[in-house]
């Protein structure tokens, strides 16, 4: 499966990630890890696969860990991180995506991958802020981090589920579960994994995946496109609705859907 994991910096995303990565190699999985911009050098992706390695006692074939600069992205997460993800996901169990996000990019991450996974920071703002900050909208699962915090931690999950409540988000027949985690301790991570493949579960059986993934590819195709001929290349082929419906009308991958669709601008524009 494939997991976006975002939240505020510091809310403990690596820390996370280092424990659920943990519990699934006990359980013989295998997982790739990408970190996208990580916000900081020491949190970052090439600390987590240190302390990833250190403990697995080096060379451990079922983990892979890299972080990426997504910094050449024009409005959507780097071309590179989608290649990334899509090779990974051929190869390992599972692929996380670890992105720095609060209303912003969890956008961009959640048409990568499958189930988006917020981690929330205990104390981190009322059900308001939340609100405003738009980060209850697109998440599927909601982990309070740091639960050993007590009272902190629970006050916030509760915030969030009330939040969730209030919220218009769009009617759609999974409710996103809060769920209270350690990632330090190692609380709550066998709930979350299960939450996690909850969602995935209905994703499939509602028909949601489905279209979750054609419209990020979809988008990111348009996006790729938008990037490399600009509006005058979109408008060479008849617009932005006359692309997606070419973009429809074969299933190749996104990759394939962009070279397709270049070669007809080009043409199109003479080059
Ligand atoms: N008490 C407590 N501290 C935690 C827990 N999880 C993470 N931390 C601490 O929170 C700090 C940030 O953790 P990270 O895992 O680096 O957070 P992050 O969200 O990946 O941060 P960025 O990648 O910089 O955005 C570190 O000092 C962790 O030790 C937890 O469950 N309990
Ligand atoms: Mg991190």
């Amino acid at each position: 499966m494939r997991i976006g994991v975002t939240g505020a910096p510091g809310a403990g995303k690596s820390t996370l990630l280092d424990a659920l990565v943990r519990t699934l190699r006990r359980r013989d999985q295998t997982v790739g890890v990408i970190a996208v911009d990580p916000s900081s050098q020491r949190t970052g992706g090439a600390l987590l696969g240190d302390r990833i390695r250190m403990r697995s006692g080096g060379g451990d074939d079922g983990v892979f860990i890299r972080s990426m600069a997504a910094r050449d992205r024009l409005g959507g997460v780097a071309e590179s991180t989608r290649a990334a993800v899509t090779i990974l996901a051929a190869a390992f169990d599972h692929v996380f995506v670890e992105t720095v996000g609060v209303g912003q990019s969890e956008g961009e991450v959640s048409g990568l991958v499958d189930t988006l996974l917020f981690v929330a920071n205990p104390g981190s703002g009322d059900t308001l802020q939340f609100m405003k900050a738009g980060i209850l909208e697109l998440p599927d699962v909601f982990a309070v981090n740091k639960a050993d915090t007590g009272a902190a931690a629970e006050r916030t999950a509760r915030e969030l589920e009330a939040g969730l409540r209030l919220g218009e988000r769009e009617a759609k027949s999974w409710e996103p579960p809060v769920r209270l985690v350690s990632a330090r301790d190692g609380t709550g991570i066998d709930a979350l994994l299960e939450t996690l493949d909850a969602h995935r579960a209905h994703a499939i059986e509602s028909g949601a995946l489905r279209a979750h993934r054609e419209e990020g590819r979809e988008r990111f195709v348009l996006q790729a496109l938008a990037q490399r001929y600009g509006s005058f290349g979109i408008a060479a082929v008849g617009g932005v609705d006359a692309i997606r419906e070419r973009i429809r009308a074969q299933r190749d991958s996104a990759f394939g859907a962009i070279a397709r669709l270049g070669a007809a601008i080009e043409g199109a524009l003479g080059a």
